[in-house]
């Protein structure tokens, strides 16, 4: 299992390449932006994006991980339906196959024959990457992927990734908005129970690289399984403090932003990205983030859910990832209906839950 770990890490790397090659060609990346409709679409935005990064993203990571281990296949889930469409009007399915030629034949068709953009794509989705991770290389786990599921979300925080603000991320802090929002998130859960095991993030976009021109990205890794808990990241040991800054979306609504500015020494801050803003927890750079509506799915949450809890934090309300919600339609089955609070050290769920007792 932790041979999982391995191959996941490669992955989410090969696809934090794959965002930064689509973005860094113009050509290409014009050709991406595509608009979602009907019952995929995510009710928050006027407007949302699905972009051929994300697919080519979640159909990479499913190829690959399925290539290795097979006893996953029909066990990997996306936000992404591999349906897309050309500018002729055409439906293709992207799929990734196993030889780099055919794949660029298949991209080259979804980008009205554009062999330039196809081959960059191709080249980058089959790349042979391995990422050297020495904690994960030593690590041992007993159980066997055919037990797991996995949640992707290809590119979490699209509109950021779309709109591309060059916003370098601070030592200390984070950004409110801008590339470094935009994450690879792969999640996984036990099949059985749902309950979130390993999580992998990725953030392509962290800093400018040394010519100024490209981005240098960063990963972090949780496992959470029976007393194994295990993270690349030590929990920063903040001296204890009166303070406690939340973390919101800036769409929160007005009633939950008022009630959570009545906390005690309490700073209310906002990011874009739901898997950004639970990163920002991950890394202690804030105490909490409070969601109260049900705009996040499983796939936002189960990498960074898997990594808090490895880090003896988590998030309250969320334990199943295997099950949707039956009566509802679309991505709404996968939502994270009840909201979110996700926190590092779990005593801050009463005050938050204090402030915002019958005032919402
Ligand atoms: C989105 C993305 C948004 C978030 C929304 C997610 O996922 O993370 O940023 O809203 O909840 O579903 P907000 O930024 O207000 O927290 P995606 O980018 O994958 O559609
Ligand atoms: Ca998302
Ligand atoms: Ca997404």
């Amino acid at each position: 299992m932790a041979e999982l770990l391995r191959s996941l890490l490669s992955v989410a790397e090969k696809a934090a390449n794959v965002a930064r090659v689509c973005r860094q060609e113009a050509s290409l990346f014009e050709l991406l932006v595509q608009e979602k409709t009907g019952a995929d679409k995510n009710k928050k935005f006027v407007q949302d994006f699905k972009t051929l990064a994300d697919v080519v993203i979640q159909e990479m990571i499913r190829h690959d991980v399925c290539a290795k281990f097979p006893e996953l296949t029909g066990f990997i889930h996306g936000e992404e339906s591999n349906k897309f469409e050309n500018g002729l009007g055409e439906s293709v399915t992207v799929t990734v196959c196993a030889r780099e030629q055919d794949t660029t034949a298949l991209l080259a068709k979804v980008l009205d024959g554009d062999q330039t953009a196809a081959s960059l794509l191709s080249k980058a989705i089959h790349q042979d990457l391995q990422l050297r991770d020495e904690t994960a290389e030593s690590l041992q786990l007993s159980i066997s992927p055919a037990d797991v599921g996995i949640w992707i979300d290809p590119i979490d925080g699209t509109s950021q990734y779309i709109e591309g603000k060059e916003e370098e991320e601070p030592d200390e802090g984070f950004c409110p908005s801008g590339l470094p929002c935009a994450l690879v998130l792969i999640g996984v859960y036990l099949r059985a129970t749902g309950q979130p095991i390993m999580g992998v993030i990725n953030q392509p976009f962290n800093r400018k690289d040394s010519t100024g021109k490209g981005w240098k990205g960063q990963h972090i890794w949780g496992v959470s399984y029976g007393d194994v808990n295990v993270c690349s990241f030590t929990r920063p040991s903040n001296p204890p403090s009166e303070c406690l800054s939340v973390l919101l979306s800036s769409s929160e609504r007005p009633a939950v932003k008022n009630a959570l500015a009545t906390l005690p020494n309490g700073s209310l801050m906002y990011a874009a990205g739901a898997g950004y803003k639970l990163l920002c927890v991950v890394r202690g750079r804030v105490d909490v983030y409070v969601l109260s509506e049900g705009s996040t799915f499983k796939w936002d949450s189960c990498a960074p859910h898997a990594v808090l809890r490895a880090l003896g934090g988590g998030v309250s309300d969320l334990s199943q990832y295997h099950q949707p919600h039956t009566h509802r339609q679309g991505v709404d089955r996968w939502a994270n209906q009840g909201g979110i609070i996700a926190y590092l050290d779990s005593s801050v769920i009463e005050k938050v839950v204090e402030a915002l007792a019958g005032k919402i």
